[in-house]
């Protein structure tokens, strides 16, 4: 089986946090390419890197996020942490400071998470044992206390990272397996679910066996959670395609946020003659629905970069005016009506900004 016909059972999202320098960029590079390095920049703003690997005969793919441990280059609003169902919250054992922002981190991370994320507490550069200034003990200690995973790692020797990540990804998949009886969308839309779910891929004829879901389409709404926008895509020469378009229509609207932009798409715009969707329909549909609407053509890349950037400009339009009014109670709880998105800090253009509820944690 190639990679592209891989069948994709769960996806994962599971974030990187703490303090700056402590090893969470390199953790990552060690676990999804097993690379290392030693003059490794400082993360501006988010960055996720994913790796597919096989729990209990399941395909799973962990996205795994990693942002800034610096203040003024996070980019984290509660979006980071939205849909996130592990973290792994790194200190230095050689740097004292780290772990002191632990407990802040922890605060952070439960302010904005799901309650049932599972969280490893991770103390890396191991291989610096002659620098320590972190007892194992007093990690282990505290992660007890505060019910965390607890283990050592070096991104540096490449020791305990796969274990490291293993241990919540696979602590996660027990989680889900034995919750997916229960689970139901019902459960998990508005965000805040206490439900452990991930995101359960659903791959053509490769459909698993569980109780019919509200939609006979589609997914979870882990998928739709956090999106700011939505292209809603039927194909031109296929009418039934079109005729589904309602259906997709009542699914996004029932998960997603109340203000998603969202743009209907009539592809494969090259099959004029086979056309099956007169354009009328489809513009008076989105008219009455409130929808942009384009046709395209992926094939002859036409309308393509028109339609995304539809979307993007008015997304953008939208959150940079409300972007006086929105800040960090707004959009916790991930219930919020204003279209937020996550915010990317870009070196040398620093936004000027409210300081942040959680002063904690860089240097
Ligand atoms: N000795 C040693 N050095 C490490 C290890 N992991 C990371 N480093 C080094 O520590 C420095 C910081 O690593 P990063 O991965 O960039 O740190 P970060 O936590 O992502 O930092 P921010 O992006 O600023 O939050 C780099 O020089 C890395 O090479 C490790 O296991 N051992
Ligand atoms: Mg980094």
């Amino acid at each position: 089986m190639t990679n592209l016909q891989q069948k994709i059972d769960y996806v994962f999202k599971v974030v990187l946090i703490g303090d700056s320098a402590v090893g969470k960029s390199q953790l990552l590079a060690r676990f999804a390419r097993n690379e290392f390095s030693l003059d490794s920049k400082a993360t501006i703003g988010v960055e996720f890197q994913t790796r597919t690997l096989l729990i209990d005969h399941k395909t799973v793919k962990a996205q795994i996020w990693d942002t800034a441990g610096q203040e003024r280059y996070r980019a984290v609003t509660s979006a980071y942490y939205r849909g996130a169902v592990g973290a792994m919250l790194v200190y230095d054992i050689s740097k004292r400071q780290s772990f002191d922002h632990v407990a802040k981190w922890l605060e952070e991370l439960r302010g904005h998470a799901d309650k049932n994320i599972v969280i490893i507490l991770v103390g890396n550069k191991s291989d610096l044992g002659s620098l320590r200034a972190v007892p194992v003990e007093d990690a282990k200690e505290f992660a007890e206390r505060e019910n965390l995973f607890f283990m050592e790692t070096s991104a540096l020797e490449a020791t305990n990272v796969e274990s490291a990540f293993l241990t919540i990804l696979t602590e996660i998949y027990r989680i889900i397996s034995k919750k997916a009886l229960i689970a139901n969308d019902e459960h998990e839309s508005g965000g805040n679910s206490s439900l452990l779910t991930g995101t359960k891929i659903v791959v053509p004829g490769q459909e698993p066996v569980e109780p019919v879901r509200r939609f006979s389409c589609c997914m979870t709404s882990a998928y739709y959670r956090g999106a700011v926008g939505a292209m809603l895509v039927y194909d031109i020469s296929k009418r039934q395609s079109f005729d589904h378009v309602a259906k997709w229509l009542e699914e996004l609207r029932g998960h997603a946020d109340k203000n998603i932009v969202i743009i209907l798409v009539g592809n494969k715009s090259d099959l004029g003659s086979l056309r099956a969707v007169p354009v009328e329909d489809a513009k008076e549909f989105a008219e009455r629905e409130n929808l942009f609407f384009m046709e395209t053509s992926a094939l002859e890349a036409t309308n393509v970069e028109s339609a995304f950037l539809t979307i993007l400009t008015e997304i953008y339009r939208i959150i940079s005016k409300k972007a006086l009014i929105a800040n960090d109670e707004h959009e916790s709880g991930g219930n919020s009506s204003l279209l937020t998105g996550t915010k990317i800090v870009v070196p040398g253009q620093e936004p000027v900004e409210p300081v942040r509820r959680f002063s904690c944690c860089s240097s």
